[in-house]
């Protein structure tokens, strides 16, 4: 299967008629990277304090987001990040790749449903609002109410990858009242399963909960995404493609790209703390241990573990785009046979993604295969 038509498996087309197919197309982590949407961090705010929150944010964030809920975050921390993501696009094209950005949306102007009312957060993490599969672009039932009308950033991009050819699908927008939130969540440490504060009342997920490798996409549920919303996408997308869902050792799971990390076909990176066993279905690949964050205590991470060293990006099977403080990490993907290409990016960091959270590859230039 190619994008825009029905050319047999496994037959790799030429770059042009994708392109001519359709702009969007994007089946693996790792195909040749052509085109991508990097998030901005302009009009970035806190978002209201929820009880969909604490089981994601790092302890010791909790009352900084109750004190600023609603506030923008620091300016000087928006302009060093913003900094790096210009940087990072200067990176990205000076490989060969089209960069598109959002619009910035002011977030916090106050919106309600008829059951509850919020501000927004920001358009800084494309990977989890938006899903490519395919020629597809899917906007997400996101879980969170400060994230509702994230997509509207993406919505001039959206608008004008459909004229050019891509099909355009948003998940049920969920009702996020009362009802999908344990509001009893309590935070057990050790329990295992781990306690999720999402209910299955109504389908939610992230983008970000879904790794992609060709037919077979991995899924985990998490703090954000739930049962009923991989069911959702599994039934959406059809019997030509398989959705995995693992569960891995993350006390507090949300988004899968800093757990399993599939880098290329045969080669995978995973995180040795919450992945104590590699799926059967990877029998046979490389794996990588990621090695441990060098992140210093001192640096603010709002949203995120010290594991976000491990949300790299690949621009194809060979180059990877990773931290350029991040020596450790980038000697062991040199050792693991890869090419890094280094960008700062660690005040970015601290709005709690990095180089694969910041971007949606909108275009891969491949075809629809099996790799398992
Ligand atoms: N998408 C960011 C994931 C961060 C973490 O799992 O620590």
């Amino acid at each position: 299967m190619t994008c825009g038509n029905d050319t047999a498996v496994n037959t790799a087309p030429a770059a042009a008629d994708l392109a001519a197919a359709s702009p969007v197309c994007s089946y693996t982590e790792w195909d040749p990277l052509e085109e991508v949407v990097v998030g901005i961090v302009d009009e970035a705010c806190f978002p209201p304090w929820h009880v969909a929150l604490p089981p994601v944010l790092p302890a010791n964030q909790h009352e900084t987001f109750r004190d600023n809920a609603g506030e923008p975050f620091p300016p000087e921390r928006v302009a060093a990040a913003r900094r790096e993501l210009d940087e990072f696009v200067r990176v990205l094209e000076a490989e060969g790749v089209t960069v598109r950005r959002p619009e910035p949306v002011p977030q916090n102007t106050p919106y309600s449903t008829p059951d509850w009312s919020s501000t927004g957060m920001y358009a800084a993490m494309p990977r989890d609002a938006l899903l490519v599969v395919g020629d597809e672009i899917i906007e997400c039932p996101m879980a969170w109410r400060s994230r509702y009308y994230e997509t509207l950033a993406y919505r001039p991009l959206l608008k004008a990858y459909f004229h050019g050819g891509a099909r355009w699908t948003a998940g049920p927008k969920p009702e996020l009242t009362d009802a999908q939130f344990d509001q009893k969540w309590t935070d057990d440490g050790d329990h295992d399963p781990p306690n999720l504060v999402v209910t299955e009342f109504e389908p939610t997920f992230d983008a970000a909960d879904f790794t992609r490798c060709g037919r077979d996409i991995i899924a985990q549920k998490s703090n954000v995404t739930n049962e009923f919303g991989i069911e959702w996408l599994r039934r959406h997308l059809g019997d030509e493609y398989r959705v995995h869902t693992f569960e891995f050792r993350d006390t507090h799971p949300m988004h899968i790209d800093a757990t399993i990390v599939p880098m290329a076909p045969g080669k995978l990176l995973i995180n040795p703390e919450r992945v104590p066993v590699v799926p059967a279905l990877f029998r046979g690949w490389d794996v990588l241990e990621a090695p441990a964050p060098i992140l210093p205590d001192s640096h603010p991470l709002y949203m995120t573990s010290k594991w976000i060293n491990m949300n790299i990006l690949m621009l194809d099977e060979d180059r990877v785009i990773v931290e350029r403080q991040d020596e450790p990490m980038i000697q062991a993907l040199k050792n693991f046979g890869f090419t890094p290409i280094l960008c700062n990016f660690r005040n970015f960091n601290s709005f709690g993604g990095s180089f694969h959270c910041a971007t949606l590859d909108v275009r891969r230039r491949g075809s629809l295969q099996s790799y398992f």
